[in-house]
């Protein structure tokens, strides 16, 4: 690719490069970056597509200090409104000379402006501040080669003024900064002027409405100021204070500018030369900015990642109480242990397991004649026990997670704009969760009950009570509930462990559980981590920072600037 397309390229990517966290940063890269952004498309880039093409001299300044005086006298015509109302120019007027009117219906220059022609004696108009507009004139009195753009004023109070005219600034080849005798002191127009030497950029200065008496005073002052902030080899030139003709100033005092211009426009090396220190100038301090973005990215990125990572984590923590509470007895209390005990008959019955799988087996089909579903009373309850804990668990992984995010100012403002859950949803997603591993159980002994011996003392005893038995068996199995310590539920849990290790064998409870555990927990994972899933949601993605990084080092290393 060549030195435009890599421009083309910073462009599009500076213009993909997201900054959706309010991050420290965020808000003043947004303004480097559209800065930037905007320095290719209205310069770099059309300049880089049409070489040759006359030099822009931007006139800025304070409103009032006479900028569109000085470009009416220039001309010779009132062709700029000025006027004792501040501001005055609202709308961008370029003038240039009439050859080289081809090169800028070619390019695309400020391509944000809409272009307005208007005939070359037509009168002056403000322009509405509503539309960005750019009014194209012809005049015979400029010099071919230099075009010379009347700006609106750099320290407006009217922020599209301001804006207008810093980005028109940028734009520029040469800068026209006319001030005034009472003025050429103030702060603003200055912090814009001495961005100039950094740049390389051509400058001159016009130092309007000097009172007769004062002027060597205050031309020596401003030239003091204007060595301090590096444009000591500046030319200046001054206008008396005097009284206007028709609005315009006698030719004789704007002739020492219009000869600095024309001696420009005279001039093709010089040109050249001017027009490609600002094009290097403006690519140099835009890969620099793109420096800054990147940092912003970078932390932003970062910003992304910790708020993703405190969702993680909550989930995790969440999945990990779960995790406990399915596993050390919580949840073989009370109602679980009472119907339980009436599916495998009174307390008795763990003295007498010994005797064997028949007699289980007896006592549980007895059981089974007895009443007609003695076994659903504890799928029940153990279904209730399950989903109420995963309920809880629920609502507070989302509490938590908002409660991560609010401490996090990066993410804070989206945990609001994340959608709601209302509560019966919740409820009916723990259900949900309880009644389809209750299935997954289900499947899992039907399968493991698929040899023939198995299978025969599964029919027996009953896939439903195999499958409460394995339950019980999980709720139990890792939290101390084995030895001595053992209570009424590590009893009613052993009942269970031998009714399954009389169906199927040892290893193979062994193997269910676990299986069925695994499933359990995949399961909660799933629901939990739905249960954040609308505020991981209002996470942007990532920028493209790499990307950004890749393009500015192509630009780069095309002028040499690394
Ligand atoms: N007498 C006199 N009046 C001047 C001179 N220069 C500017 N003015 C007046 O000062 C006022 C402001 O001049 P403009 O040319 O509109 O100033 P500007 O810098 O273009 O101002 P904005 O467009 O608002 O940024 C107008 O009323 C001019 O007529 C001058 O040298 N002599
Ligand atoms: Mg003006």
């Amino acid at each position: 690719m060549d030195r435009l397309e890599h421009l083309r390229a910073l462009e599009e990517a500076l213009n993909g490069a997201s900054l959706d966290l309010p991050t420290p940063r965020a808000g003043s890269a947004e303004q480097i970056r559209a800065r930037a952004s905007r320095r290719l498309a209205d310069h770099v880039i059309p300049r880089l597509e049409s070489v040759g093409g006359p030099l822009l001299a931007v006139v800025g300044g304070s409103t009032g200090a006479g900028k569109s005086t000085i470009v009416n006298s220039l001309v010779g015509a009132q062709v700029s409104a000025s006027s004792a109302l501040r501001p005055t120019t609202r709308r961008p007027l370029l003038l240039h000379h009439a050859a080289d009117g081809p090169w800028f219906e070619r390019a695309r220059l400020l391509p944000g402006l809409a272009r307005l022609r208007a005939a070359p004696g037509a009168p002056a108009t403000t322009g509405a501040a509503a539309r960005a507009e750019l009014e194209m004139r012809e005049s015979e009195a400029l010099p071919e080669g230099v075009s010379i753009l009347d700006a609106p004023d750099l320290d407006s109070v009217v922020d599209s003024n301001r804006m207008l005219a810093r980005g028109l600034f940028d734009a520029a080849d040469l800068w026209v900064f006319v001030t005034t005798a009472a003025r050429y002191a103030d702060a603003v127009p200055w912090e814009v002027l001495s961005q100039a030497p950094g740049r390389d950029l051509t400058v001159a200065v016009v130092l309007n409405r000097l009172p007769r008496g004062a002027a060597a005073d205050v031309a020596a002052d401003l030239r003091r100021l204007m060595a301090g902030a590096g444009l000591g080899e500046a030319p200046l030139f001054t206008v008396d204070e005097q009284p206007l003709a028709s609005g315009l100033l006698p030719g004789a005092a704007v002739a020492g500018l219009r000869r600095w211009l024309e001696g420009i426009g005279a001039d093709a090396r010089r040109r050249a030369e001017i027009a490609h220190q600002s094009l290097t100038g403006a690519v140099r301090e835009v890969a620099a900015s793109v420096g800054d973005v990147e940092e912003a990215l970078a932390e932003h990125d970062a910003a992304l990642a910790a708020a993703a990572d405190a969702l993680d984590t909550q989930v995790d923590r969440a999945a990990e109480r779960v995790s406990q509470a399915t596993a050390d007895g919580t949840l073989l209390r009370g109602e679980v242990l009472a119907r339980w005990q009436e599916v495998v008959g009174a307390a008795d019955f763990t003295r007498k397991l010994g005797s064997g799988v028949s007699w289980l087996r007896d006592r549980v089909s007895a059981a089974l004649r007895g009443r007609p579903a003695p076994v659903r009373p504890v799928e029940d309850a153990i279904e209730a026990g399950l989903a109420s804990l995963v309920r809880e668990e629920l609502s507070r992984v989302r509490e938590d997670a908002e409660s991560a995010w609010e401490s996090m100012p990066a993410v804070a403002g989206l945990v609001d704009a994340a959608e709601e859950e209302d509560r019966a949803s919740l409820d009916e997603r723990a259900l949900g969760l309880t009644r389809e591993w209750q299935r997954d159980l289900l499947a899992l002994v039907r399968e493991q009950g698929a040899s023939r011996r198995a299978g025969a003392r599964l029919m027996a005893v009953g896939v439903n009570v195999v499958g409460v038995a394995l339950m019980i068996v999980i709720f139990a199995s890792t939290g101390g509930m084995t030895g001595a310590e053992v209570g009424v539920a590590g009893a009613t849990a052993a009942v269970a462990q031998r009714l399954l290790e009389a169906v199927f064998g040892d290893q193979a409870v062994r193997t269910m559980a676990g299986r069925a555990r695994t499933l359990l927990l995949d399961r909660v994972r799933g629901v939990l981590e739905e249960a954040v899933r609308p505020l991981r949601e209002r996470l942007p993605e990532p920028s493209a920072v790499a990307d950004l990084a890749g393009r500015r080092g192509e630009v780069q290393d095309d002028w040499g600037l690394r």
